[in-house]
Protein backbone atom coordinates (compact mmCIF):
# COMPACT_ATOMS: atom_id res chain seq x y z
CA UNK A 1 0.00 0.00 0.00
CA UNK A 2 1.26 3.44 -0.93
CA UNK A 3 2.04 5.55 2.15
CA UNK A 4 0.04 8.75 2.19
CA UNK A 5 2.06 11.94 1.93
CA UNK A 6 2.71 13.78 5.17
CA UNK A 7 0.77 17.01 5.45
CA UNK A 8 2.87 20.00 6.46
CA UNK A 9 0.56 22.80 7.59
CA UNK A 10 1.80 26.34 7.09
CA UNK A 11 1.92 28.66 10.08
CA UNK A 12 3.00 32.13 9.05
CA UNK A 13 3.85 34.35 11.97
CA UNK A 14 2.60 37.52 10.41
CA UNK A 15 4.56 40.75 10.68
CA UNK A 16 3.34 42.45 13.77
CA UNK A 17 2.77 46.07 14.64
CA UNK A 18 5.52 48.01 16.37
CA UNK A 19 3.97 47.70 19.79
CA UNK A 20 4.54 44.74 22.08
CA UNK A 21 0.80 44.24 22.12
CA UNK A 22 0.95 43.52 18.40
CA UNK A 23 3.75 41.06 18.89
CA UNK A 24 1.93 39.07 21.55
CA UNK A 25 -1.16 39.03 19.38
CA UNK A 26 0.83 37.65 16.43
CA UNK A 27 2.36 34.95 18.66
CA UNK A 28 -1.00 33.93 20.08
CA UNK A 29 -2.63 33.93 16.67
CA UNK A 30 0.08 31.70 15.24
CA UNK A 31 -0.08 29.26 18.16
CA UNK A 32 -3.87 29.12 17.82
CA UNK A 33 -3.56 28.58 14.08
CA UNK A 34 -1.03 25.79 14.62
CA UNK A 35 -3.32 24.04 17.08
CA UNK A 36 -6.18 24.28 14.63
CA UNK A 37 -4.07 22.76 11.84
CA UNK A 38 -3.08 19.89 14.15
CA UNK A 39 -6.76 19.26 14.92
CA UNK A 40 -7.43 19.18 11.17
CA UNK A 41 -4.80 16.48 10.68
CA UNK A 42 -1.47 18.20 10.03
CA UNK A 43 1.49 15.84 10.55
CA UNK A 44 4.02 18.69 10.69
CA UNK A 45 3.70 22.42 11.38
CA UNK A 46 5.97 24.62 9.26
CA UNK A 47 6.57 27.83 11.17
CA UNK A 48 7.98 30.81 9.30
CA UNK A 49 8.68 34.46 10.11
CA UNK A 50 9.90 35.64 6.70
CA UNK A 51 7.57 36.12 3.75
CA UNK A 52 9.06 34.78 0.53
CA UNK A 53 6.39 36.14 -1.76
CA UNK A 54 7.78 37.87 -4.86
CA UNK A 55 8.93 41.38 -3.95
CA UNK A 56 8.92 40.85 -0.17
CA UNK A 57 11.68 42.56 1.81
CA UNK A 58 13.60 40.64 4.48
CA UNK A 59 12.95 41.06 8.22
CA UNK A 60 15.82 41.73 10.63
CA UNK A 61 17.25 38.57 12.20
CA UNK A 62 16.09 39.76 15.63
CA UNK A 63 12.53 40.22 14.34
CA UNK A 64 12.49 36.82 12.65
CA UNK A 65 13.68 35.21 15.90
CA UNK A 66 11.09 37.08 17.95
CA UNK A 67 8.36 35.88 15.61
CA UNK A 68 9.18 32.20 15.36
CA UNK A 69 10.89 31.10 18.58
CA UNK A 70 7.96 31.55 21.02
CA UNK A 71 5.60 29.84 18.58
CA UNK A 72 7.94 26.88 18.06
CA UNK A 73 8.56 26.56 21.81
CA UNK A 74 4.88 26.39 22.58
CA UNK A 75 3.79 24.09 19.77
CA UNK A 76 6.75 21.71 20.12
CA UNK A 77 6.14 21.52 23.88
CA UNK A 78 2.60 20.35 23.19
CA UNK A 79 3.97 17.46 21.13
CA UNK A 80 3.77 18.77 17.58
CA UNK A 81 6.38 17.85 14.99
CA UNK A 82 7.71 21.27 14.04
CA UNK A 83 9.61 22.55 11.05
CA UNK A 84 11.13 26.03 10.83
CA UNK A 85 10.90 27.85 7.52
CA UNK A 86 14.09 29.92 7.51
CA UNK A 87 17.13 30.67 5.39
CA UNK A 88 19.22 31.88 8.33
CA UNK A 89 21.75 29.85 10.33
CA UNK A 90 21.06 31.74 13.52
CA UNK A 91 17.30 31.29 13.28
CA UNK A 92 17.75 27.59 12.47
CA UNK A 93 19.97 27.15 15.55
CA UNK A 94 17.49 28.83 17.90
CA UNK A 95 14.54 27.05 16.32
CA UNK A 96 16.12 23.62 16.81
CA UNK A 97 16.95 24.55 20.42
CA UNK A 98 13.28 25.51 20.86
CA UNK A 99 12.10 22.12 19.56
CA UNK A 100 12.02 22.18 15.75
CA UNK A 101 13.02 18.84 14.24
CA UNK A 102 13.08 19.95 10.59
CA UNK A 103 14.88 22.94 9.05
CA UNK A 104 13.04 24.00 5.89
CA UNK A 105 15.49 26.19 4.00
CA UNK A 106 13.94 27.57 0.81
CA UNK A 107 17.42 28.56 -0.36
CA UNK A 108 18.93 25.10 0.04
CA UNK A 109 21.89 26.60 1.88
CA UNK A 110 22.63 29.34 -0.66
CA UNK A 111 21.37 32.35 1.33
CA UNK A 112 23.40 31.62 4.46
CA UNK A 113 25.82 28.70 3.97
CA UNK A 114 26.43 28.48 7.74
CA UNK A 115 22.98 26.92 8.04
CA UNK A 116 24.43 23.65 6.73
CA UNK A 117 26.84 23.44 9.68
CA UNK A 118 24.05 24.27 12.12
CA UNK A 119 21.94 21.42 10.74
CA UNK A 120 24.94 19.07 10.62
CA UNK A 121 25.55 19.69 14.33
CA UNK A 122 21.90 18.99 15.18
CA UNK A 123 19.63 15.96 14.83
CA UNK A 124 17.25 17.88 12.52
CA UNK A 125 16.13 16.90 9.03
CA UNK A 126 16.88 19.40 6.28
CA UNK A 127 14.64 20.45 3.40
CA UNK A 128 16.75 21.46 0.40
CA UNK A 129 14.56 23.57 -1.86
CA UNK A 130 15.48 24.78 -5.34
CA UNK A 131 16.13 28.54 -5.19
CA UNK A 132 18.13 31.07 -7.12
CA UNK A 133 17.57 34.50 -5.61
CA UNK A 134 15.83 36.44 -2.88
CA UNK A 135 12.20 37.49 -3.34
CA UNK A 136 13.06 40.99 -4.52
CA UNK A 137 14.84 39.55 -7.57
CA UNK A 138 13.58 36.02 -8.16
CA UNK A 139 11.02 36.76 -10.88
CA UNK A 140 13.52 38.75 -12.97
CA UNK A 141 14.12 37.20 -16.38
CA UNK A 142 17.73 36.25 -15.57
CA UNK A 143 16.60 34.07 -12.72
CA UNK A 144 13.84 32.31 -14.66
CA UNK A 145 16.13 31.37 -17.54
CA UNK A 146 16.72 27.63 -17.94
CA UNK A 147 18.33 27.14 -21.38
CA UNK A 148 18.68 23.35 -20.90
CA UNK A 149 15.08 23.06 -19.70
CA UNK A 150 13.73 23.74 -16.25
CA UNK A 151 13.63 20.09 -15.13
CA UNK A 152 17.23 19.38 -16.16
CA UNK A 153 18.58 22.54 -14.58
CA UNK A 154 16.60 22.31 -11.35
CA UNK A 155 17.78 18.72 -10.98
CA UNK A 156 21.42 19.71 -11.59
CA UNK A 157 21.24 22.65 -9.17
CA UNK A 158 19.57 20.52 -6.48
CA UNK A 159 22.27 17.90 -6.94
CA UNK A 160 24.88 20.57 -6.16
CA UNK A 161 23.01 21.60 -3.03
CA UNK A 162 22.78 17.97 -1.92
CA UNK A 163 26.53 17.65 -2.39
CA UNK A 164 27.07 20.78 -0.26
CA UNK A 165 24.84 19.32 2.47
CA UNK A 166 26.77 16.03 2.38
CA UNK A 167 30.08 17.88 2.56
CA UNK A 168 28.86 19.78 5.62
CA UNK A 169 28.15 16.43 7.26
CA UNK A 170 24.36 16.09 6.97
CA UNK A 171 23.57 12.40 6.57
CA UNK A 172 21.61 11.32 3.48
CA UNK A 173 18.67 10.05 5.52
CA UNK A 174 18.12 13.53 6.98
CA UNK A 175 17.67 15.20 3.58
CA UNK A 176 14.40 16.09 1.84
CA UNK A 177 14.18 17.70 -1.62
CA UNK A 178 11.73 20.31 -2.88
CA UNK A 179 11.46 21.60 -6.48
CA UNK A 180 10.55 25.08 -5.17
CA UNK A 181 7.43 25.86 -7.17
CA UNK A 182 7.16 29.59 -7.87
CA UNK A 183 10.71 30.40 -6.84
CA UNK A 184 12.44 31.82 -9.93
CA UNK A 185 9.93 29.94 -12.07
CA UNK A 186 7.19 31.03 -14.41
CA UNK A 187 3.78 29.38 -14.26
CA UNK A 188 4.63 27.15 -17.23
CA UNK A 189 7.93 26.14 -15.62
CA UNK A 190 6.03 25.05 -12.49
CA UNK A 191 3.82 22.78 -14.59
CA UNK A 192 6.86 21.36 -16.37
CA UNK A 193 8.47 20.60 -13.02
CA UNK A 194 5.34 18.85 -11.77
CA UNK A 195 5.26 16.77 -14.96
CA UNK A 196 8.97 16.01 -14.60
CA UNK A 197 8.97 15.23 -10.89
CA UNK A 198 10.39 11.75 -11.55
CA UNK A 199 13.70 13.44 -12.44
CA UNK A 200 13.83 15.10 -9.02
CA UNK A 201 12.76 11.90 -7.26
CA UNK A 202 15.61 10.10 -9.05
CA UNK A 203 18.12 12.11 -6.97
CA UNK A 204 17.21 9.85 -4.05
CA UNK A 205 15.85 11.77 -1.05
CA UNK A 206 12.12 12.01 -0.34
CA UNK A 207 10.32 14.88 -2.07
CA UNK A 208 8.21 17.68 -0.58
CA UNK A 209 6.00 19.85 -2.82
CA UNK A 210 4.43 23.21 -2.05
CA UNK A 211 1.75 24.19 -4.57
CA UNK A 212 -0.89 25.50 -2.18
CA UNK A 213 -2.46 28.87 -3.18
CA UNK A 214 0.44 29.72 -5.47
CA UNK A 215 0.19 32.21 -8.32
CA UNK A 216 0.45 29.55 -11.04
CA UNK A 217 -2.89 28.19 -9.84
CA UNK A 218 -4.33 31.71 -9.81
CA UNK A 219 -3.18 32.08 -13.41
CA UNK A 220 -4.59 28.69 -14.44
CA UNK A 221 -7.98 29.72 -13.07
CA UNK A 222 -7.85 33.37 -14.23
CA UNK A 223 -11.04 35.00 -15.45
CA UNK A 224 -11.62 35.96 -19.09
CA UNK A 225 -10.36 39.45 -18.19
CA UNK A 226 -7.04 37.90 -17.15
CA UNK A 227 -7.56 38.64 -13.44
CA UNK A 228 -5.93 35.95 -11.28
CA UNK A 229 -8.32 33.76 -9.30
CA UNK A 230 -8.19 35.11 -5.71
CA UNK A 231 -5.91 33.28 -3.27
CA UNK A 232 -8.76 31.81 -1.24
CA UNK A 233 -10.46 30.29 -4.31
CA UNK A 234 -7.71 28.03 -5.61
CA UNK A 235 -8.31 25.03 -3.36
CA UNK A 236 -10.25 22.77 -5.76
CA UNK A 237 -7.39 22.94 -8.29
CA UNK A 238 -4.92 22.32 -5.48
CA UNK A 239 -6.88 19.27 -4.32
CA UNK A 240 -6.52 17.75 -7.79
CA UNK A 241 -2.74 18.21 -7.54
CA UNK A 242 -2.81 16.66 -4.06
CA UNK A 243 -4.42 13.53 -5.49
CA UNK A 244 -1.92 13.29 -8.36
CA UNK A 245 1.06 13.88 -6.08
CA UNK A 246 -0.22 11.25 -3.64
CA UNK A 247 -0.33 8.79 -6.53
CA UNK A 248 3.30 9.64 -7.28
CA UNK A 249 4.17 8.74 -3.70
CA UNK A 250 5.67 12.09 -2.69
CA UNK A 251 6.88 12.29 0.91
CA UNK A 252 5.08 15.48 1.86
CA UNK A 253 2.81 18.33 0.87
CA UNK A 254 3.27 21.85 2.24
CA UNK A 255 -0.23 23.33 2.41
CA UNK A 256 -2.34 26.12 3.85
CA UNK A 257 -5.66 24.25 3.92
CA UNK A 258 -4.94 21.10 5.92
CA UNK A 259 -8.56 19.97 6.10
CA UNK A 260 -9.12 20.11 2.32
CA UNK A 261 -5.79 18.34 1.76
CA UNK A 262 -6.64 15.52 4.18
CA UNK A 263 -10.06 15.19 2.48
CA UNK A 264 -8.41 14.87 -0.94
CA UNK A 265 -5.94 12.31 0.45
CA UNK A 266 -8.75 10.32 2.05
CA UNK A 267 -10.61 10.09 -1.25
CA UNK A 268 -7.40 9.18 -3.11
CA UNK A 269 -6.54 6.40 -0.65
CA UNK A 270 -10.09 5.02 -0.64
CA UNK A 271 -10.23 4.97 -4.44
CA UNK A 272 -6.93 3.11 -4.63
CA UNK A 273 -7.36 0.63 -1.82
CA UNK A 274 -10.67 -0.83 -0.65
CA UNK A 275 -9.15 -1.76 2.72
CA UNK A 276 -8.06 1.79 3.43
CA UNK A 277 -10.67 3.96 5.12
N1 LIG B 1 6.91 27.99 -0.52
C1 LIG B 1 6.87 29.09 0.23
C2 LIG B 1 7.55 29.17 1.46
N2 LIG B 1 8.25 28.12 1.92
N3 LIG B 1 9.02 25.92 1.64
C3 LIG B 1 9.10 24.81 0.91
N4 LIG B 1 9.82 23.76 1.36
N5 LIG B 1 8.46 24.68 -0.29
C4 LIG B 1 7.73 25.70 -0.82
O1 LIG B 1 7.19 25.53 -1.93
C5 LIG B 1 7.63 26.91 -0.08
C6 LIG B 1 8.31 26.98 1.17
C7 LIG B 1 6.10 30.28 -0.26
O2 LIG B 1 4.75 30.03 -0.23
P1 LIG B 1 3.77 30.72 0.87
O3 LIG B 1 4.08 32.20 0.79
O4 LIG B 1 2.42 30.38 0.36
O5 LIG B 1 4.08 30.13 2.20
Amino acid sequence: MLRRPLVMGIVNVTPDSFSDGGRFLATDDAIGHGRQLLAEGADILDIGGESTRPGATRPLVADELARVVPVITELAASGARVSVDTMRAEVAREAVAAGASIVNDVSGGLADPGILDVVADSPASYVVMHWRAHSTAMQQVDFTSYPRGVVTEVRAELEQRLAAAHTAGIAEERLILDPGLGFSKTAEQNWELLRGLAEIEALGPPVLVGASRKTFLGRLLAGSDGALRPIGEREAAHAALVALLAERGVWGLRVHDVRATRDALAATARFRDPADG
